[in-house]
């Protein structure tokens, strides 16, 4: 058996996989796993990755969980090119800078823009309080500006001339607050024109292909309520 990535492109870390696998040509079985579908809590998805999340990594008999290792396994196995996870010491050094600041800070922010904003009345048939999205969005403002202004800087792209994991990760986080309607790009040229920047080199189709289930997150149906009850903690524990 080749490659297989287990995926839901709900995901951030998931849609950042897959856009990398495919843009590089890597062979692979798309295994989807539909988290809103509780499909990830089921007993043989637990076989995959005891933890239950994804995105998941199976080559042959080796399974790797987290996205960051996901992407650096793969580029270290397949032949991409270097732009990506540069030799150079330095420049490989500020996409790892990137990769290492963005968990606890951008990535949080949007996953819980995305929640706040949009899918806690989608999902949990109830809005959160204005106090709490207002802080929430202005949290999501205070990292955007250190993306801008420490990341990017006056650079094409967040580790300078050409694009690389670092401007992957960061696109499809952004993706996360686009999709529920947050304005993120407005007021920030510098910032949209860097996702044109990433958009464009990714190449348009493959961009929105993966980003289609984000960005309809607004006309999800209501989950199921069985489903939904078994969702609610993982859902808690992760945006918390
Ligand atoms: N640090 C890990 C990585 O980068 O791979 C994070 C993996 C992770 O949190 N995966 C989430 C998951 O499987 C999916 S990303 C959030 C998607 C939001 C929609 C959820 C319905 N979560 C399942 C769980 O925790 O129960």
């Amino acid at each position: 058996m080749g490659l297989e990535l287990y995926l839901d492109l709900l995901s951030q870390p998931c849609r950042a996989v897959y856009i990398f696998a495919k843009k590089n040509g890597i062979p692979f079985e798309l295994r989807t796993v539909e988290l809103l579908k509780g499909q990830h809590l089921s007993n043989a998805f637990a076989q995959v990755n005891p933890l239950k999340k994804v995105p998941v990594l199976k080559d042959g008999d080796f399974i790797l969980t987290e996205s960051v290792a996901i992407l650096l396994y793969l580029t270290r196995k397949y032949k991409v090119p270097d732009h990506w996870y540069p030799q150079d010491l330095q420049a490989r050094a500020r996409v790892d800078e990137y990769l290492a600041w963005q968990h606890t800070t951008l990535r949080r922010n949007c996953l819980r823009a995305l929640w706040h904003k949009a899918m806690f009345s989608v999902f949990l048939g109830e809005p959160v309080s204005p106090e709490m999205l207002a802080a929430t969005l202005a949290e999501l403002d205070v990292t955007l500006k250190i993306l801008e202004d420490k990341f990017l800087q006056k650079n094409a792209f967040l580790s300078r001339p050409h694009i690389s994991l670092a401007d992957l990760v960061a696109i499809t986080e952004l993706m996360h607050p686009v999709g529920a309607g947050c304005q993120v790009f407005e007021g920030r040229p510098k910032l949209a024109a860097w996702r044109q920047r990433v958009e464009a080199a990714v190449g348009k189709i493959l961009f929105q292909e993966a980003h289609e289930t984000i960005l309809n997150v607004k006309n999800f149906p209501p989950a199921d309520p069985v489903i939904k009850q078994k969702l609610i903690p993982g859902i808690l524990a992760m945006i918390q």
